[in-house]
């Protein structure tokens, strides 16, 4: 017996939704969905470690889903929730505060970079975020995550986290007889958690800040002109396209003419996952073109795509009980495989139940 497959992700509320995690995460959830039994979740309860207008969260929660519903997933054949309707998250994530060390979070850039020079202030929340990732995750013992870039380093720790509780509790899962074989390095051992796989390619999986290349594109960047919006009208994606910060120098005819260009790159990456296509081609394409050229021809590119997209998120946002139906039938659905595992994991560590 070996894991059987199993995808998961999850998207905070926090805010809106971004081209970048559109083109780095919702559309790999979709293609995954043809090949692959998928979970995929609005991770509510990670949002109250951001600054929240509290009010606004059950729409924002909403929100997600359409996105979710309206890039294409299909909430019948795979599962589609919010976090907070399953706690057993935050009960494996109990147990994962305890297995995992201080030294791990305290490497976390994520936290780093949130934090900001007031770590002190900080929320424990902030802190405890990856353990809270890895109980989303491996609650369902998910064995492949699609996510961007920007979390290959809580993919790491989620796999490191896992490990751990395999080796801890090796014996108990041994004479409970709840193992499952899996490869480590060269080894055959028995585990109870999969090394859960990031799925991180393709052309866009960090996609960039408009106003500044160093920089990734996030919906809790102050400047509304740094992001295209899944919700932006033809009018402001073309606005913020043309604002895009460049350099004055023409297209390049071959990508190794982007280095040192981070600006140029990231509009060159983000046509080529629009269009679906290679930067090679997409440069082949422009070739001494200057961005007065390139600019509208990416608006053009971006509203054709996101169009339909945020016209199907306003349809499905006008009916929020047909949204709360999805989530609650995802949720008790989502309930009984995390329940599963959770009274294995209780056994496992010792604590009673029933
Ligand atoms: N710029 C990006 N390029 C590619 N992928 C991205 N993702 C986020 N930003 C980019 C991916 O989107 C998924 C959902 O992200 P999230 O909302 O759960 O958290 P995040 O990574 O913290 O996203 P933001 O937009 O930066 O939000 P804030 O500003 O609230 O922190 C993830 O798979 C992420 O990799």
């Amino acid at each position: 017996m070996s894991f059987k497959p199993l995808v998961f992700s999850g998207v905070q509320p926090t805010g809106n939704l971004h081209l970048g995690n559109y083109l780095g995460a919702i559309r790999k959830f979709v293609a995954l969905q043809e090949s692959h039994d998928c979970i995929y979740c609005v991770v509510d309860m990670h949002s109250l470690t951001a600054t929240l207008v509290h009010e606004d969260l059950p729409d924002q929660t909403r929100a997600i889903a359409a996105a979710f519903i309206a890039a294409g997933i299909d909430p019948k054949k795979h599962i589609v929730f919010n976090q907070a309707r399953v706690m057993q998250h935050a009960e494996l994530t109990w147990v994962f505060n305890c297995v995992a060390r201080m030294g791990w979070l305290n490497r976390m850039t994520q936290f780093k970079e949130k934090a900001g020079k007031d770590r002190e202030n900080a929320s424990v929340g902030l802190f405890t975020y990856p353990d809270l990732m890895a109980a989303d995750i491996l609650v369902y013992r998910a064995t492949h995550v699609p996510v961007g870039d920007d979390q290959k380093q809580h993919l790491e720790l989620t796999r490191d986290i896992a490990q751990k509780f395999n080796n801890d509790f090796s014996k108990r899962i041994a004479d409970l007889g709840v193992g499952v074989e899996m490869a480590v390095g060269e080894e055959k051992v028995n585990g109870f958690f999969p090394l859960t796989e990031p799925l991180i390619g393709g052309v866009a999986t960090r996609v960039m800040s408009l106003r500044d290349g160093s920089k990734k594109m996030s919906k809790s960047d102050p400047s509304d002109l740094s992001r295209i919006n899944l919700t932006d009208d033809a009018d402001m994606i073309a606005k913020k396209i043309k604002k895009a910060k460049t350099d004055p120098e023409p297209l390049p005819s071959e990508i190794a003419g982007l280095k040192d260009r981070p600006e140029a790159e990231n509009l060159v990456g983000i046509y080529a996952a629009l269009a679906d296509t290679t930067k090679e081609k997409v440069v082949a394409e422009f070739a001494g073109r200057q961005f007065s050229a390139f600019k509208p021809a990416l608006a053009d590119l971006a509203v054709d795509k996101l169009a339909p997209l945020a016209s199907e998120m306003r349809r499905l946002m006008a009916d929020p009980a047909h949204i709360d139906g999805i989530l609650k039938d995802g949720g008790e659905r989502a309930r009984v495989l995390a329940e599963a595992t959770m009274k294995t994991v209780r056994r496992i560590v010792g604590l009673l139940d029933d």
